[in-house]
């Protein structure tokens, strides 16, 4: 696909200590993505991130359900989740972004799953699938019909926020080489390409969108 870079928008998603190793939820090379990721940003006038920011005692963490483990597939309301560890709890060092990550070129930063009862993958809606973050109003607001996505985690928020962004009418390109995959449960991180490429995603490496 063709970037229009005029009216394409980066959208930088929880590039975020906890996730990168060393962190509470480590995405496997997670702070790998931050390099690509910022040689993306330096070519793309409109740059959003978005960081997982959650409330101590947040119900996607196991350890708010006694007896529950990290990891472990649950149930709220009707809707399947996972369980976590405790991860990107608002103020702590686990939340802020990666330090390699350059945060200088975001003109909006867009927190999410600070609702303590709601997880929130996608940048555009929080789980229950109809509660906007903003973001699509955002970028409508300032012309954008393309959404070019990179960031942590694969599988989870950068899956959900493609579909999302797809179901909104966005040209929608993933930078696979700017990912990567929590891959729990294994096989996840494939199984998310494959899924967002049969709903219309492009997958791209960051050559490509460079050139
Ligand atoms: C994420 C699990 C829990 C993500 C956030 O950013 O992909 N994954 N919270
Ligand atoms: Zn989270």
């Amino acid at each position: 696909m063709h970037i229009d870079f005029r009216t394409a928008a980066l959208v930088a998603v929880d590039v975020q200590n906890d996730f990168c190793p060393g962190g509470a939820l480590p995405v496997p090379d997670g702070d790998a993505v931050a390099p690509a990721i910022n040689r993306l940003s330096a070519r793309f006038p409109i740059c959003v991130a978005t960081q997982d920011w959650h409330p101590a005692g947040h119900s996607s963490f196991a350890s708010t359900h006694p007896g529950r483990q990290p990891y472990e597939a649950a149930s709220s309301g009707g809707r399947d989740m996972t369980l976590w560890p405790d991860h990107c709890v608002q103020g702590t060092p686990g939340a802020a972004f990666h330090p390699r990550f350059d945060e200088r070129p975001y003109r909006l930063i867009v927190r999410k799953g600070f609702r303590r009862n709601l997880d929130s993958y996608s940048a555009f809606f929080e789980n229950d699938g109809s509660t906007p973050t903003g973001l699509d109003g955002y970028l409508k607001g300032i012309g954008v019909d393309q959404v070019v996505l990179a960031g942590l985690a694969l599988d989870y928020c950068v899956y959900y926020s493609a579909l999302d962004a797809l179901a909104l009418g966005y040209h929608v390109v993933v930078v696979r080489d700017a990912t990567r995959a929590v891959d729990a449960p294994a096989g996840s991180g494939e199984r998310a390409l494959a899924g967002m490429m049969a709903k219309g995603a492009e997958v791209m490496d960051s050559i490509e969108v460079l050139r």
